[in-house]
């Protein structure tokens, strides 16, 4: 057999995914107090694992690791065509088309089984849900280098990038290098953040950013509402003003170009969708993962942000919904519409 590490590599070149990578599976001991830090600041979201042990340390997770591979598939989509529809919240690209979970899993099951064709070997695969750092092991791994906006930035592809890996038992004889950090005396994104939630180069506060702020349930604080203009589903604010995004190679994932929402929501729809059609027609969009009622809530509160009059006819009936979180936000709209 020719080498392994380049055996695999050629596969996933075969399977179209455009980025790969080995580390060895040594815990990511250097994360640990930044990880704790975060816990006593409750900067730690919902959304991540609570065990920090588990959040750094391989062999937890899978006992026989010895190899992780890191991936990455570009969901870089530009489109020219605009929706139909007047009252539009903007969704990020990564809830552009179809679901990057089932993308990725998709391309990482087919590198998987063409492997198996060739050898028996253990492993298992994530892509975002896992308790590891996906962005850790893509440094590792050498995808990418962390920008201040703490995406990781790829030289050919950018920071629209989605991230995966397997833990596996197979060995390679070379692990890839990291690559060296490029951000500069750039801080473009640290300005354009609209909550300043990049307090610092590679420091984010998840609770300001607006991003987490479309998906939580908890409150949100007034000030912040604001702050999410007629985003309905994450934030791209700190990736669209990189410069490392510009003139980089684009997605060639059919999948995430946005057929049905072409990158936003008909907030109207929203309001009045019941959650069966909901499912039906936006199910497997990323940004549904938090179910109907909270991109409800984010339209409410765009329309609360676009201050037009015409919008109290389709809130004042809402006054009356089952649920006491969109009663709440459809009050703070129509005063805000109303002021
Ligand atoms: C929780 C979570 C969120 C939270 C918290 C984000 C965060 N920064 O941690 C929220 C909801 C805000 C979020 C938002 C987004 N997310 Co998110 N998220 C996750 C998740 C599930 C866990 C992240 C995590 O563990 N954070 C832990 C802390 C420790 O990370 P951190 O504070 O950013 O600190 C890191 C760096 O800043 C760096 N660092 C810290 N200090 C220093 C100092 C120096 C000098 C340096 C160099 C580095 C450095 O090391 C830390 C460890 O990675 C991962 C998937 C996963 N399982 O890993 C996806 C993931 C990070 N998200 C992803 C995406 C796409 C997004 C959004 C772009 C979506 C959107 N458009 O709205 C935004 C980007 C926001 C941002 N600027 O980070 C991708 C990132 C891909 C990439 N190219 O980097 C991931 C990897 C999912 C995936 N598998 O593809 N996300």
């Amino acid at each position: 057999m020719v080498d392994l590490k380049q055996y695999i590599v050629d596969l996933s070149k075969k399977v179209n995914i455009n980025l790969i990578g080995f580390t060895d599976c040594q815990p990511f001991y250097d994360l640990k107090d930044y990880l704790i830090q975060r816990k006593e600041e409750s900067k730690e979201t919902e959304f991540e694992e609570k065990d920090i042990d588990k959040r750094i340390n391989p062999r937890l997770i899978f006992p026989e690791c010895k190899t992780i591979i890191a991936l990455g598939i570009s969901y870089n989509i530009t489109l020219d065509e605009e929706p139909d529809y007047k009252l539009r919240g903007a969704l990020s690209k990564s809830s552009w088309g179809v679901d990057y979970h089932t993308v990725l899993k998709d391309r990482m099951i087919r590198l998987i089984k063409e492997l198996e064709k060739a050898m028996d070997f253990k492993y298992m695969y994530f892509v975002d849900t896992g308790p590891l750092i996906d962005r850790e092991i893509a440094r590792r791994c050498g995808l990418g280098y962390y920008g201040k906006n703490c995406s990781i930035i790829n030289d050919e592809y950018g920071s629209f990038i989605f991230l995966g890996y397997i833990l596996t038992n197979l060995e390679v004889e070379e692990y890839s290098s990291p690559v060296e950090e490029k951000c500069g005396d750039c801080d473009l994104c640290l300005r354009a953040c609209p909550t300043k939630a990049l307090e610092s180069p590679y420091r984010v506060n998840p609770k300001r950013c607006l991003s987490y702020l479309t998906q939580t349930k908890d409150m949100i604080p007034h000030e912040l509402r604001e702050k999410m203009g007629t985003r309905i589903y994450g934030c791209d604010t700190c990736q669209m003003v990189c410069p490392k995004n510009k003139g980089v190679e684009k997605s060639n994932h059919s999948e995430f170009i946005p057929e049905i929402t072409k990158g936003y929501m008909n907030i109207e729809e929203l309001l009045t969708i019941s959650n069966k059609e909901f499912k039906k027609k936006y199910g497997t969009m990323a940004g549904s993962w938090r179910g109907k009622n909270v991109l409800k809530r984010n339209g409410i509160i765009a329309l609360g942000n676009m201050k037009n009059k015409e919008s109290l006819i389709l809130l004042k009936p809402i006054l009356k919904d089952q649920n006491p979180m969109i009663r709440d936000y459809t009050e703070w709209a129509i005063n805000k519409i109303n002021k």
